[in-house]
């Protein structure tokens, strides 16, 4: 099959998910794959196989648009594509504008191409839901060939908030590719000599994450825990000042590492002893699903798809949702309990590879492209 595959390929779960399905169905699974959009994913820029290939979307600068509408030139430009590279299906990660664009792109080209669209979140619960978005949403739904959302909790919630019927969006769980995130990656520390506890957050540091209980949280923490603490934050984002000043006035900021954006994060996450999610919202939570693979223990809020990626008490930590003191409290009863945290570690490690197979999964997205 000729694949293009739609999103934006920035450093997040949605990209890298994009990025590993078009790489798999190239590489593994003889497909041609063509990424389309304004930069090439990450990943791709250190591969070049045969069976991948980017194509990069112009956007006109033109000073009479009070904005470059970026989905009408993708519409465009992917029209051609289809054309000239006789394409099967393209998958668009994003409702909004990705399978918008697919679908026009279609029209104009007047081919036999089916439209897949991948919900993974924020399309639905922020913009989708919002009344000035709510048609065009819906139509992008209705009108794609078939759906997918990345966990039970936003397929139920997609149906709800935009009265979608029920058969039309079909769940496939996130994955990780295990060559990135797996217990043989050496940390960056040696446990042996250094037996503080390292807890780890990453995010884009958005208010939908909650950031500042993460400083909350990891003060209770390293205030009662029984060997000395950090927090390392990967990532950034515009909360960050807010957090600095925080873990100043908590008097914790020599303990907080800000690392920034960091592209190989095995052998940071390898490093930690737990990781911090207290998001607001999450439909799926992939950072989550790279820990529980690296043997790294979630403490996570219990919202949207994340009790789908933790069993808590079982392979990770739920709290309520902005309940500091619980988070803590279960955080330092697994911490401080060596027995415990590794029943935790080695069942976190089990229900990736049980529950979330990297290959079963794509043969899911392959049955969709191929209209199973
Ligand atoms: O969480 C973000 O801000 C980034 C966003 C993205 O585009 O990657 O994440 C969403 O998609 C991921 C991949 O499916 C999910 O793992 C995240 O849970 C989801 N984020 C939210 O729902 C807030």
């Amino acid at each position: 099959m000729n694949i293009v595959i739609l999103n934006y390929h920035r450093i997040g779960g949605s990209g890298i998910v994009a990025y590993e399905i078009g790489r798999a169905m190239a590489e593994e699974r003889g497909h041609n794959v063509h990424f389309m959009g304004l930069e090439p994913p990450f990943r791709l820029k250190h591969r070049f196989s045969g069976g991948l290939k980017f194509h990069r979307v112009w956007v006109q600068e033109y000073p009479v648009f009070d904005y470059q509408p970026y989905d009408l030139a993708l519409a465009s430009q992917l029209s051609a594509i289809i054309d000239r590279c006789n394409i099967d299906v393209i998958h668009s990660h994003y409702a909004l504008p990705h399978a918008i664009s697919a679908l026009l792109a279609r029209d104009i080209a007047k081919k036999k191409v089916r439209c897949v669209t991948t919900l993974h979140g924020t399309d639905i619960t922020v913009v989708g839901a919002h009344p000035s978005m709510m048609n065009i949403t819906r139509y992008a739904i209705e009108s794609s060939d078939a759906v997918t959302a990345v966990s039970e909790s936003l397929r139920k919630e997609s149906e709800q908030k935009l009265g979608i019927s029920e058969g039309k969006i079909r769940t496939i769980y996130n994955f990780i590719n295990p060559q990135f995130f797996n217990t043989s990656i050496k940390p960056l520390r040696d446990r042996e000599v250094d037996n503080s506890a390292v807890l780890l957050h990453i995010s884009n540091l958005r208010p939908v994450k909650s950031p500042l209980d993460v400083i909350k949280i990891f003060h209770g923490i390293s205030k009662s825990l029984s060997r000395p603490a950090e927090l390392w934050i990967i990532g950034e984002g515009p909360m960050q000042e807010e957090m600095v000043t925080l873990a100043e006035k908590l008097g914790i900021a020599e303990q907080v590492r800000f690392l920034g954006v960091i592209g190989t994060l095995g052998e940071v996450i390898a490093s930690a002893d737990l990781m911090l999610l207290p998001s607001r919202q999450e439909s799926f939570g992939l950072v989550a699903l790279e820990a529980m693979a690296c043997g790294v223990p979630v403490a996570a809020s219990r919202v949207g798809g994340l009790p789908e990626v933790i069993d808590d008490g079982r392979t990770g930590i739920l709290f309520t949702l902005g309940d500091i003191d619980q988070a803590v409290k279960k955080s330092l009863a697994l911490l401080d309990n060596p027995r415990l945290y590794q029943t935790v570690r080695t069942a976190a490690i089990k229900s990736v590879q049980e529950r979330f197979p990297m290959e079963k999964i794509l043969d899911q997205y392959e049955a969709v492209y191929k209209g199973e």
